[in-house]
C-alpha cells in the first residue's frame, strides 16, 4: 500500500502501563518512516493519557488493549464524542508479534503497519509548529538566559563584596575566614542567578498571550539530568566541607611566644585575668601583631566569647574542666567590643567589654600601671576585684537601682531589711552581705538572686580591698 510521506512530524500517543507495549510499536514505526517522522509519547495511566491528550494534542492515539489499567471503553466513547482531528486505535500485540486490532482482525505484522497508517489529515493540525522549530526556539533561549547567569553572578558577587556586609578584618584569623566567606559569597550569587534569572526570564519571555490557551509540556523524569544535578552539588558541599576544615585547622595555627589570657565569663560580663602578671583586668587589653591564647571558663551559664572584627568564636562553659581555648592575632591597633554571642540571662545584650588593641610598647606601660596599682592601694585594688568578679554589673556606683541595691553612700548608711528590722551597714554587715547573701535580705530585693558564691571565689582579704573601695563610693 503507498500511503504519502507527511510534510510534519506525525505525535502518536501511546497508552499502556507496559513499556514493551510502546517500544514494540515505535520500532515499527521508526523502521517506516525513520525515527524524525513520528514523535512519541508514552502514558501508562488513564490520567496521564488524558493529561497527555490536553497539553500535547496527539493525532494518534494508540491503546493497549490488553492493558486493564486503560479502561479501553471508557476511552474509546471519550474519543468517539470528542472533535479533535484524532485517530484512535485499540491494539493487542500478541506473543508472536502478530498485531490485533480493537475489532479483533488479525493482521501480519506488515499489514497491521500499513493499517496503523490509515487515513491521515495533515491540513488540519499544520499550524502546530514542528518540533524542530521549537527545539531551536528553546535552544536560542537557554543560550540567552545561560549567558545572563554569569552576568548576574558577577554582579552580585560585587554588590556582596562591596557593601560591607562583612565588619573590619582585624586578626589574621579573619583574612582565613573571609577567604571562605568570599567563596560562599560567589556561590550563593551563583546559585541565586541559576534560578531567577530563568524565572525572570520565564516570566517576560513566555508570558501567555491574551486568549492563549495551550499549556507548556508536561516533563516527567529524566534520570541523566537528575544524576548531574545530584552530584555537581555534592561535590560542591564535599569541597566546601574540606575547605572548611583546613582553614579551621590554620586559625588554630599556635604560637608559642602567645600571651596567655583566662577569660572568665559570667552573668553579666568578663573578667580578663594576665596570670604571668598577676594583674585581673575589666578590659581586655592586646598587644598588636602578638598572638594571645584565650582560656574561656564561665562561672554560671554558657556564654560565648565574640569580637567580630577578629571573627572567630568559641564558647564559655561553666565547668572547671571545661576550659576552652581561641587563638587570636590581632593585626590592627584600635578599640572593638568583645560580645556575648549566647543567650544567657536577662542582660545577655549588655554583655560586653572593651578590647583595646595597642603597640608592644603601650602594652607594657599599661601592664606595668597595673601591676603598681594592685599592690599599692586597698581601694584600687578593690575596684579591680568588685569590676572583675563582677558585682558592679548588679550594683551601681552612682545610685541607680541595678538588679541589688547600689552602693553609693551604703556605707554607714541604715539598711532596712525585708523583714523589717533595721541595720548599720558597717564593716561586719558588708562582710557578711557579700559572705552570705541570704542571710540578711533588703528590704525591696529579691532573695536568691545574688550569687552565695563569693565565699569560695574571694580571699578575706580581697573581701575587705572590696568593702574598703565601697567606702568611698559615696
Ligand atoms: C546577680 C546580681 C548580683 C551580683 C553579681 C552581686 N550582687 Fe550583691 N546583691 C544583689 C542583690 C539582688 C542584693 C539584695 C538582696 C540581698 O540582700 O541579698 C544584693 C545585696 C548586696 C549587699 C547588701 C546591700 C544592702 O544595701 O544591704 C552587699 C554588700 C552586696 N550585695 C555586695 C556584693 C558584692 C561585694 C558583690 C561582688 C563580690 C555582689 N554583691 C555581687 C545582687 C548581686
Ligand atoms: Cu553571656
Amino acid at each position: 500500500m503507498n500511503v504519502a510521506q507527511p510534510k510534519h512530524t506525525r505525535r502518536v500517543l501511546i497508552a499502556s502501563a507496559n513499556p514493551l507495549f510502546g517500544k514494540g510499536l515505535q520500532k515499527i514505526y521508526g523502521d517506516r518512516w525513520g525515527k524524525e517522522a513520528v514523535e512519541f509519547e508514552l502514558a501508562s495511566s488513564m490520567a496521564e493519557t488524558l493529561a497527555r491528550l490536553e497539553t500535547w494534542q496527539p493525532e494518534l492515539v494508540i491503546v493497549d488493549y490488553d492493558d486493564r489499567t486503560i479502561h479501553r471503553e471508557e476511552f474509546l466513547s471519550f474519543f468517539i464524542t470528542g472533535d479533535r482531528p484524532m485517530q484512535v486505535v485499540l491494539v493487542s500485540l500478541q506473543a508472536n508479534g502478530s498485531v490485533v486490532v480493537y475489532d479483533r482482525r488479525t493482521l501480519t505484522p506488515a499489514q497491521a503497519e500499513d493499517w496503523l497508517n490509515l487515513p491521515w489529515q495533515p491540513e488540519s493540525i499544520s499550524e502546530i509548529p514542528s518540533r524542530s522549530d521549537s527545539m531551536k526556539g528553546s535552544a536560542k533561549h537557554l543560550l540567552i538566559a545561560g549567558l545572563l547567569v554569569p552576568v548576574s553572578t558577577a554582579l552580585i558577587y560585587l554588590l556582596l563584596t562591596n557593601i560591607g556586609i562583612l565588619p573590619e578584618q582585624a586578626s589574621t584569623q579573619a583574612v582565613t575566614i573571609d577567604r571562605l566567606f568570599n567563596a560562599h559569597f560567589l556561590m550563593i550569587a551563583l546559585l541565586f542567578s541559576m534560578i531567577v534569572v530563568f524565572i525572570v526570564y520565564s516570566i517576560f519571555v513566555f508570558r501567555s498571550k491574551p486568549g492563549e490557551k495551550q499549556e507548556g509540556t508536561y516533563i516527567k523524569g529524566n534520570n541523566r539530568l537528575e544524576v548531574i544535578w545530584t552530584i555537581i552539588p555534592l561535590g560542591t558541599v564535599i569541597a566546601f566541607s574540606f575547605f572548611g576544615a583546613r582553614n579551621l585547622a590554620e586559625t588554630r595555627t599556635a604560637d608559642p611566644q602567645a600571651l596567655n589570657v583566662k577569660v572568665t565569663a559570667f552573668q553579666w560580663g568578663w573578667s580578663f585575668e594576665y596570670p604571668d602578671f598577676g594583674v585581673t583586668s575589666r578590659e581586655l587589653y592586646l598587644p598588636v601583631d602578638r598572638q594571645v591564647l584565650l582560656s574561656l571558663t564561665s562561672r554560671d551559664v554558657i556564654h560565648s566569647f565574640w569580637v567580630p572584627e577578629f571573627r572567630v568564636k568559641q564558647d564559655a562553659l561553666p565547668g572547671e574542666n571545661l576550659v576552652k581555648q581561641l587563638r587570636i592575632t590581632p593585626t590592627k591597633t584600635g578599640s572593638y567590643t568583645v560580645m556575648c554571642a549566647e543567650l544567657c540571662g536577662g542582660s545577655h545584650a549588655y554583655m560586653n567589654s572593651p578590647v583595646i588593641v595597642v603597640s608592644k610598647a603601650d602594652f607594657e606601660g599599661w601592664m606595668s600601671g597595673q601591676v603598681n596599682e594592685v599592690l599599692a592601694d586597698p581601694v584600687a585594688r578593690g575596684q579591680k576585684w568588685a569590676e572583675t568578679t563582677g558585682c558592679i554589673s548588679c550594683h551601681s556606683l552612682d545610685g541607680t537601682r541595678l538588679v541589688g541595691p547600689s552602693w553609693k553612700g551604703l556605707f554607714g548608711e541604715t539598711v532596712e531589711l525585708a523583714d523589717g528590722t533595721t541595720v548599720t551597714a558597717d564593716d561586719a554587715y558588708l562582710e557578711k552581705s557579700i559572705l552570705e547573701p541570704n542571710a540578711q535580705i533588703s528590704k525591696d530585693f529579691p532573695p536568691n538572686v545574688m550569687p552565695a558564691t563569693y565565699h569560695d571565689l574571694l580571699t578575706n582579704d580581697q573581701v575587705k580591698d572590696i568593702i574598703e573601695f565601697m567606702k568611698t563610693v559615696k
